[in-house]
């Protein structure tokens, strides 16, 4: 989230497109009612169902899934054809009037620099025209025919409001009605908050869809405003912890990247990750990636990383390729994985293509799954009839199961959606033979050790000269939460003084803020967003004081990264004077010396006027409705077919009907369907009364969520002669499941291109295991591929069928 739970109340339109926190986030969720009470917020949904967070919204839309960015460049093409834009805010704190190079270009679905053989972008083109200096150039009038404004007017001018109804099904009127009140919003003293999750990022397109939200949120000008923000629902309660950690194949703590083969030295990785201005006197924040980079390897190598050896760089490995978990599995699967190590992850239940994935499974040699159940990846090999149909004697693959403890069981931190990292304490000890995951992964670490202390071999060093040791922990079988807090924090490795000879921490103090970092060696940070989390001054994120400051805002209570900032780009929340848009909603405001307000601001105490814009973490400074470099598929969204699509064409470029960038393994063409035998779409969801796979094995929560039910609209099951409670099968081109019947007004039918498409519900949270009715897991439907740029596997657009199982007893 760029804002927080609590900024919600904030709000005057709330808008909820491919989420439902009434249901899966149902106590955050009191911030939304409280904002349709006490501010009287509009509440709005688009979804494809009727859904829990419909229930109290003032409007509710009904959407194809996978057709969101449709959706969203519609509304961009809207908000600007009626003037509906916070014109200061776009032009100071947009990239809007900078020009684009002469080279770009969009033609029938495919961006400049697409190569047809390889299936990926030359991305060069995408990018500013720059002068002497390597500035980009900038037309403030936003009228030159190549600057951002410019070129995003011609490419969302295709997405009318009729163009939104034949992709996406949404009503002309409805979709007005929505833009009318979002595009107020782009008053000073109004805000939109945008509330979002996997109904947003399970697409092939799905971060461009989130991309395309931004650009709503910067034409309005919501970003850096409380009640406004870009707000992801995060998923398991410390997801955001999980990717502030840099726990993905190809990132380092910090959102660093963690090096790639071609950067074979200490410069090649700082001079390809440490940007330049792009735009004169910016913060630009990541010209301190060296500063963060070499803390990191500090806290790794410790005495081993010396100035002298690029500061153990060559231990850090570095990666060929990404190995997210399609890649994985899919090596997997061609049996060119030996050995996996599993940890609260049940990948039969939780990844896409179930047959694929259990066949993946059986081709491994070992499997150790660190879990504190018993779930269906450790049980993959068991026959369990028509739902997991294999035949343990065709499996070698030896599994050992290590029990963890569970959360409520060790101290640690959980960082929330809002970045809030909040401690919590054990309640109680681990029971039986089950040990907390520190113990476990340290017990392994020390044996390895012992192993490469006792017997060399490659490289030895990597582990050998880990900080993993007993000078870093009193055990390290056992590293504790709060030592590795500390660790992740950082430390003054020697006394450090500022540019005047103050000294400012002594040798051995941990460290209050990132910007003590430095280059040399003399400090170490595991994680330099965490720096300021647990400081000489004790643990700031077990800090519990709830005094609210105003709108809310709790600064006392726990840590927010970064520097127990609240919002984020919160300079933005005023004019380029410093005085507030709206003075009802003051976060920061310019004092004449000082910023004063309720928030940490965002650029320290550079003065307005100075000619740094708001998004400092950007080269250029400014917000971006033009992406250059990062995004792999395209500087603007645009709206491609899923991969299996239930209309035969894509109405903007018949040429190009799927993204152009999406990967697609060797094998997996076979296994997608196409709508002559799979005509219905279907799209999956969680319920309130289940967390995923695991509380199906809490008998209170298998009481209330027996067994699998599958959503069905009226007209369907009338033409189909489905009944209520009726068992259906639904099948894909990967397999089928049976579950019961709920036959329901809340799926409705759609018109799409000319076509009537129906659309069946399919909640995922049963399988083989646990205190719920057996049955099969609702991932043997879902196809496996996945997002252009994050690899997140599109579960929640694909093609079934669904009949009624004859003779079944309902
Ligand atoms: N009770 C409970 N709470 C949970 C979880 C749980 O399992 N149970 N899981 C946690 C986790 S890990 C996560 S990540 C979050 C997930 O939180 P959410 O993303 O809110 O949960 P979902 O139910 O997966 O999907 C949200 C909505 O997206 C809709 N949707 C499906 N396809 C599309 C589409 O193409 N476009 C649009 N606009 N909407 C679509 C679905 O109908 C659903 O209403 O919840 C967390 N909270
Ligand atoms: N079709 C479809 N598929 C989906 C989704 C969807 O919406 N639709 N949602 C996706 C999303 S957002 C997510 S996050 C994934 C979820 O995928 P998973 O994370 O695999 O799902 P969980 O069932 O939460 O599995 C977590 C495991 O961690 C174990 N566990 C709990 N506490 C601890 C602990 O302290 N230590 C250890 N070692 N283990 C612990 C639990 O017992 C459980 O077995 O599923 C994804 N799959
Ligand atoms: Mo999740």
């Amino acid at each position: 989230m760029t804002n927080n739970w609590v900024d919600i109340k904030n709000a005057n339109v709330v808008f909820i497109m491919g989420g439902n926190p009434a249901e899966a986030h149902p106590v955050g969720f009191k911030w939304v009612i409280e904002a349709k009470t006490k501010n009287k917020a509009k509440v709005i949904v688009v979804d494809p169902r009727f859904n829990r967070s419909a229930s109290v919204a003032d409007i509710f839309s009904p959407i194809r899934a996978g057709s969101d960015a449709a959706f969203l460049m519609g509304m961009v093409n809207w908000l600007l054809t009626h003037d509906k834009i916070q014109h200061d805010y776009v032009r100071a704190y947009t990239n809007a009037p900078l020009i684009v190079r002469e080279d770009y270009s969009f033609d029938e679905g495919l961006f400049s620099g697409y190569d047809a053989a390889k299936k990926v972008y030359d991305k060069t083109s995408w990018n500013y025209e720059l002068d002497a200096d390597g500035h980009a150039l900038s037309d403030p009038t936003m009228t030159h025919p190549r600057c951002v404004l410019s070129l995003l007017k011609e490419h969302v001018s295709r997405y009318t409001p009729e163009m939104v109804e034949r992709i996406c099904g949404v009503k002309v009127a409805d979709f007005e009605k929505i833009a009318g009140i979002l595009g107020e919003c782009s008053a000073r003293d109004r805000t939109a908050t945008i509330l979002y999750a996997l109904g947003w990022t399970h697409h092939t397109n799905g971060s461009q869809v989130i991309r395309g939200s931004a650009m709503i949120q910067l034409l309005l000008g919501n970003v850096g405003m409380p009640g406004g923000g870009i707000n992801a629902l995060r998923g398991h309660s410390n997801v955001q912890g999980f990717t502030d950690l840099g726990v993905l194949s190809t990132n380092l703590p910090g959102y660093m990247p963690l090096p790639n083969e071609k950067l074979a030295t200490l410069k090649d990785y700082l001079d390809a990750n440490t940007p330049a201005a792009l735009q004169d006197g910016q913060v630009n924040y990541w010209q301190n990636t060296p500063k963060f980079f070499i803390s990191f390897l500090k806290s790794m190598f410790g005495e081993h990383a010396t100035a002298a050896n690029d500061f153990a760089y060559d231990l850090l490995p570095k990666w060929d390729k990404s190995y997210d978990m399609l890649s994985l599995f899919d090596a997997m699967y061609r049996g060119k994985v030996n050995g996996l190590m599993v940890q609260g992850f049940n990948a039969m239940a939780a990844m896409s293509d179930v047959k694929k994935v259990s066949t993946a499974l059986s081709k491994l040699k070992f499997m150790v799954v660190i879990d504190p159940l018993a779930t269906e990846t450790s049980n993959f090999w068991h026959n369990e009839g028509p739902f997991n149909d294999v035949n343990p004697k065709d499996i070698q693959t030896e599994v050992f199961r290590l029990p963890s403890s569970c959360f409520a069981e060790e101290e640690g931190s959980v960082n929330n959606s809002g970045r809030w990292m909040q401690w919590h304490w054990a309640g109680q000890k681990p029971k039986y033979q089950a040990r907390n995951d520190g113990k476990i992964l340290g017990d392994i670490m020390m044996e390895l050790r012992r192993l490469y202390e006792a017997e060399g071999g490659a490289c030895p060093e990597q582990v050998l000269n880990l900080t993993w040791d007993e000078k870093t922990y009193h055990d390290p079988h056992d590293p504790e939460p709060k030592e590795l807090a500390k660790e992740s924090n950082g430390y003054a490795l020697e006394d450090l003084y500022d540019a005047q000879g103050n000294l400012i921490a002594k040798k051995g103090s941990l460290l209050s803020s990132f910007a003590q970092l430095r280059d040399d060696g003399t400090t170490s940070s595991f994680c330099w967003i965490f720096t300021g989390s647990w400081t000489e001054a004790g643990n700031q994120m077990a800090r519990r004081d709830n005094t609210d400051v105003g709108l809310g805002s709790t600064p006392g209570w726990t840590f927010a990264w970064p520097a127990n900032r609240r919002i984020l780009y919160n300079r933005a929340s005023a004019d380029i004077d410093g005085k507030p848009w709206d003075p009802e909603r003051k976060v920061l405001e310019w004092n004449g010396k000082a910023w004063v307000g309720i928030d940490v601001p965002d650029y320290g105490a550079l003065p307005p006027g100075s000619k740094a814009a708001p998004f400092i973490m950007n080269a250029e400074g400014v917000g971006r409705l033009f992406s250059c470099g990062k995004m792999v598929d395209g500087p603007f969204p645009e709206h491609y077919e899923p991969t299996e699509s239930p209309i035969a064409t894509n109405p903007l470029h018949p040429k190009v009907v799927h993204s152009p960038a999406v990967r697609v393994f060797a094998d997996d063409a076979a296994r997608f369907g196409d709508r002559s035998e799979f005509p219905y779409v279907a799209t999956t969801y969680s319920v309130t009364e289940l967390f995923r796979h695991w509380t199906k094995h809490s008998y209170l929560n298998a009481m209330l969520q027996p067994e699998q039910f599958i959503e069905i609209g009226e007209g369907l099951a009338a033409a189909k002669g489905i009944g209520h409670g009726d068992v259906v099968k639904v099948s894909s081109k990967r397999g089928f499941i049976t579950g019961k019947a709920v036959v329901t007004k809340r799926m409705r039918r759609l018109e799409i291109d000319g076509q009537t498409v129906d659309q069946i519900g399919v909640p995922v949270h049963w399988g083989f295991n646990g205190a719920t009715k057996k049955g099969f897991l609702a991932n043997t439907l879902s196809p496996g591929i996945g997002d252009a740029n994050s690899q997140t596997p599109e579960y929640k657009a694909f093609l079934v069928n669904v009949e009624k199982v004859q003779g079944a007893a309902a």
